[in-house]
């Protein structure tokens, strides 16, 4: 079947249609596009590229950057700050806030971004990608500080994540559901090939990092025996496990095909709430989740309702299929 429709194309459509999408947030995604083709060069050539191995750099996590962690971050700025259309943005990569350069136009929104979510995976060629969340830049700010940029993920407008597999998907939402383009290589443009992804509510496959079991709280230790358990236990079937290690790899096979993820509380290290970050990880997939008919929790509350309290703030992750969220919440109450 021909795929035609391309990203713009489709966000055409929709504010055809009455959505709420102005020629600013059309732009913004098509940059954010652009920024990823080059990252999807970048991630296929490899090797070849000189991209493997460590920046020997930390970031503000103080996390060993990959070289590519440093060329993606690079990308989505180089492709965006320059669009007019942002206000201000910030990244996993960056410590603090990043202001527009002076001598270009600045525009009504606030991005957030992880430019490379699981790059651990990187050297052992294991599928990473690109997350991205989009807000309108608080009323009368023109030049935005960190605490403008403290807005809940409810207020989300726009949230995606491109995923570097064996084929390259953006995967997006306006609001109005979610929809998945692929990476044509011989246009090198993005097609729509999967419109309105919605997520079984029900589900027997769970995704969890089962190293930390010792560290969890014990609804969640409830929650991960019961599924180990199967039918010899309190649940009436048995349960698959998967871990890629890359949030996007882990989301995208929930929108597919169901599952649930979590990335929850642990004691491992008390300063951190969890492992995931609320503004450029948690928030965008809970928004698209949602979208998706599924639901995204902390164990006891929405994440998207989450009031940040700092820019790289760490958040326990429970989303997926609505029935398996709500009962590892109901474990939490
Ligand atoms: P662990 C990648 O580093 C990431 O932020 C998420 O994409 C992924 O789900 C998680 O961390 C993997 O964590 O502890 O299994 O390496």
């Amino acid at each position: 079947m021909e795929n035609t429709v391309n990203i713009k194309d489709y966000l055409l459509k929709e504010q055809q249609a009455g959505q709420d999408i102005d020629a600013n947030l059309i732009s913004l995604i098509e940059d954010v596009s652009a920024a990823c083709k080059e990252i999807h060069t970048a991630i296929n050539h490899g090797a070849l590229y000189g991209v493997l191995g460590s920046a020997e750099s930390e970031n503000i996590q103080g996390e060993t950057q990959k070289k590519l962690d440093v060329m993606s971050n690079e990308m989505f700025i180089r492709h965006t700050e320059k669009s007019g259309t942002l206000a201000g943005m910030a990244s996993e990569e960056e410590e603090d806030v990043y202001s527009i350069p002076p001598q270009y136009k600045k525009g009504p929104y606030l991005m957030y971004f992880d430019p490379l979510d699981g790059s651990s995976n990187i050297d052992v060629n294991i599928t990473v990608g690109s997350i991205f969340s989009i807000v309108r830049c608080p009323e009368g700010v023109t030049d935005p500080k960190l605490a403008d940029y403290l807005i809940p993920g409810t207020e989300q407008i726009c949230a995606g994540f491109c995923l570097y597999g064996p084929s390259t998907l953006m995967i997006i939402t306006t609001g109005n559901g979610v929809q998945g383009f692929t990476l044509d290589p011989g246009s090198n443009e993005f097609k729509l090939t999967h419109k309105n992804m919605m997520i079984p509510e029900d589900t027997a496959e769970f995704a969890v990092n089962m190293s930390n079991q010792r560290f969890w709280e014990k609804p969640v230790q409830r929650y991960v025996q019961e599924c180990i358990d199967g039918v010899t236990g309190a649940r009436d079937k048995n349960f698959n496990m998967r871990w890629v290690a890359s949030m996007v790899g882990e989301v995208y096979r929930i929108l597919t095909r169901g599952g649930i993820f979590m990335y929850p509380f642990d004691t491992k290290d008390p300063a951190k709430a969890g492992k995931l970050r609320l503004m450029y990880e948690a928030n965008p997939m809970s928004f698209i989740v949602e979208q998706a008919g599924g639901l995204s929790s902390t164990g006891r509350e929405r994440i998207m309702e989450l009031k940040p309290k700092e820019i790289h703030q760490r958040v326990p992750v429970i989303l997926g299929s609505t029935n398996e969220v709500k009962r590892v919440d109901s474990y939490h109450q």
